[in-house]
């Protein structure tokens, strides 16, 4: 028996990288497909070990546990998380400049999806080539207050693209953001040769109610995994409780505790809330806040299962 990384799962189908690098294809022992059926699905990222068969195919024996993993667990999809993508380091999330105008409110939510997976993040502010500014500080200035780490680049001059390849090199990384930010241009700047199309809406992104999120890992020369998960862009609600929102802005975890009603204050009325007094004193984002109301707002009016 042998380890290998799924690269992709789709229809029955898993590629699989060998721990050689070699990718090949292979398919689910019986007692696996039983499983996949009853739910525990075996996604992008997943670590199996895999045993050739005497007509030289190869098929998936066991799952190895997972040590992360990036769900949604949006209402109507039932009471399980659909998991994406496992064993995954964090989130790289991309935003430009400009074409399309970066959102801080869209920023916000993937920022709260990965802290509710319990993963970090690394934002990226691409196409800094077309700033009038290129140090453009004030987009990212409230996420390096919030304590998240970022990132300028330029896919057109080259600007930031080896510390993006550090960032990215000997880990696995999930690749997100707004559509035409330049993520597929990003990548193919990271590794020469990777060929990615440029200026296309991913394929797997088709609007009716029963879209496939399917992520694929895509190796890097240099060590490590980018994982493109075309569905997460098109997520609305996350389907994250209400009490676990305020865990998902790092910026009010010191605070958190000093509220009146301490950890039942949901810092939207009560008196004596720090985190409240916080915005008013500008020390916490006033557009951050917003959005921890606009989610709150969503997440209470979500579906309770
Ligand atoms: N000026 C400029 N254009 C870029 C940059 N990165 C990507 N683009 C352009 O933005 C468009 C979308 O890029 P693409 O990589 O397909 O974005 P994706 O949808 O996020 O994968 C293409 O026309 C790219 O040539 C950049 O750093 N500067
Ligand atoms: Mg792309
Ligand atoms: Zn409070």
């Amino acid at each position: 028996m042998a380890s290998a990384t799924v690269l992709s799962a789709t229809g029955g189908v898993y590629n699989v990288e060998l721990e050689d690098g070699t990718v090949t294809e292979a398919s689910l022992r019986g007692r696996l497909k039983l499983e996949q059926r009853t739910g525990d699905r075996i996604v992008a990222g997943d670590a199996v070990r895999v045993q050739s068969q005497s007509d030289s195919t190869l098929t998936i024996e066991s799952v190895e546990p997972r040590t992360s993993e990036l769900a949604r667990r949006a209402p109507g999809h039932g009471r399980k998380a659909k998991v994406i993508v496992a064993n995954i380091d964090r989130v790289v999330i991309v935003f430009a400049v400009r074409e399309p105008e970066p959102n801080r409110r869209m920023l916000d939510r993937f920022l709260v999806l990965a802290e509710a997976n319990r993963l970090g993040s690394l934002i990226v502010l691409n196409k800094v080539d077309q700033a009038d500014d290129p140090v453009a500080p004030e987009f990212l200035a409230p996420y390096e207050g919030a304590g998240y780490e970022t990132l300028k680049t330029s896919a057109a001059t080259g600007l930031g693209v080896a510390e993006l390849r550090d960032h990215l090199c000997n880990a696995r990384s999930v690749i997100t953001g707004p559509s035409g930010v330049g993520k597929s241009s990003l990548l193919n700047v990271v590794q020469p040769g990777l060929g990615l199309r440029i200026g296309e809406v991913s394929s797997a992104v088709n609007k009716g109610q029963h879209t496939t999120v399917s992520a694929r890992l895509i190796p890097l020369e240099c060590g490590g995994h980018v994982a493109d998960t075309p569905g997460l862009r098109e997520l609305g609600l996350w389907g994250i409780a209400p009490d676990e929102l305020p865990d998902c802005f790092p910026e009010f975890a010191d605070l958190i505790g000093t509220c009146r009603f301490a950890r039942s204050c949901s810092h939207t009325h009560e008196p004596g809330c720090a985190v409240r007094t916080a915005v008013d004193e500008g020390l916490v984002d006033a557009g951050r806040f917003d959005s921890y109301l606009t989610l709150r707002q969503e997440a209470e009016d979500a579906p309770r299962y």
